[in-house]
């Protein structure tokens, strides 16, 4: 019998138990499953970082944490954790992922706002077609390759930046800071979809946001970090940045007196981008554990060092 501790806040159990009881199943594990087993007989830990299980030291057998959020950076800390972490690739996330950034960049793309709002007169406006507006995505990871993958299909001129080189059909793929500057040089609408990490914070700043085509828009539904704000609200005042769709924020939920919250030209949502999905999510969980238990490598393992 293979012990697994699910550790989320309560709510989620109900959300997850049968969907993982019916994954573990599918995949041939005999797993009991449990919110209470004695830490030092749980073989894995299926885990959401707000949940009351921070310290992991009593976790003397577990095999690997199981996160069930993409983004690790509540957790990469955490001097405990010293058994595997894997980071949460889930299709149906993805799924949403693509939907969310997919629906946004069209709203700019098409400006679709005008047409709700001017309501009193006719006034056509002709937009260019996708092939004539460049967007790029920051990081080119589960999400940002796919979310790229999506608006190339629709004909955007898609560029996507990463840390490590990489090929994706369709893509015009930069790295490193050079990469950087040419891929903001061009955008008339940028996605960030990259991690929470010491290398990636305030990666938007005063200098970043200058490179950009004046009245660039924005979309972050990565990282609240990823953007230094100071500088993001004065590019927004100057029209250097025309409009900000912006889902995650540094401090969550966005307090009530935040600049973002008044600002015209800035959209805020409350980090709804793309959901973990139960059913899917818990496949991705079994997949992990059947590795774990066959002795085969885990998927989507966290580098400590790079902090994703
Ligand atoms: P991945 O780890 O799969 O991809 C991360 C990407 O960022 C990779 O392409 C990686 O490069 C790139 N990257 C990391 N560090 C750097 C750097 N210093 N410079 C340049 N590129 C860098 O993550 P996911 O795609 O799964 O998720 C991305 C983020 O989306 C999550 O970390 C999370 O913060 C956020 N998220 C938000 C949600 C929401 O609802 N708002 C939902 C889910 C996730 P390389 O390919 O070379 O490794
Ligand atoms: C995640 C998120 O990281 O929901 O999964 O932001």
């Amino acid at each position: 019998m293979i012990n697994v501790q699910f550790a989320a806040l309560p709510a989620r159990w109900e959300t997850y138990r049968e969907p993982l009881k019916a994954a573990f199943n599918k995949a041939g594990l005999k797993v009991d499953l449990r919110l209470d087993h004695a830490p030092d007989q749980v073989d894995y830990v299926v885990y959401a970082p707000n949940s009351d299980l921070q310290d992991f030291t009593p976790y003397t057998r577990c095999k690997a944490v199981l996160n069930l959020w993409a983004g690790v950076e509540k957790i990469t800390g955490n001097q405990t954790l010293t058994m595997p972490l894997c980071r949460m690739v889930d299709p149906g996330l993805t799924a949403g992922m693509v939907e969310w950034v997919t629906g946004h960049v069209l709203r700019y793309h098409l400006d679709i706002d005008r047409s709700i709002t001017v309501q009193d007169r006719w006034e056509p406006i002709v937009p260019p077609l996708a092939f004539e507006r460049p967007v790029t995505l920051l990081g080119l990871g589960a999400l940002g390759s796919a979310c790229a993958q999506s608006l190339a299909r629709i004909g955007f001129p898609v560029t996507g930046w990463s840390r490590s080189p990489k090929s994706i059909d369709g893509i015009t793929c930069l790295h490193g800071d050079e990469g950087l500057k040419q891929a903001l040089s061009t955008a008339e609408i940028v996605v960030l979809l990259l991690p929470d990490t010491p290398a990636t914070t305030n990666i938007l700043n005063a200098e970043t946001l200058s490179l950009l085509p004046k009245g660039a828009r924005i979309i972050n539904p990565g990282r609240g970090p990823l953007i230094d704000d100071a500088a993001l609200l004065a590019a927004l005042d100057t029209g250097q940045v025309g409009h900000a769709t912006l889902d995650v924020f540094r401090v969550e939920p966005l307090p009530a007196d935040d600049p973002y919250w008044a600002h015209p030209n800035v959209t805020v949502t409350p980090h709804i981008a793309a959901e973990t999905r139960a059913s899917t999510a818990s496949e991705a969980i079994a997949e992990n554990i059947r590795r774990g238990e066959a002795g085969e490598a885990f998927l989507n393992l966290v580098n400590r060092d790079l902090g994703y």
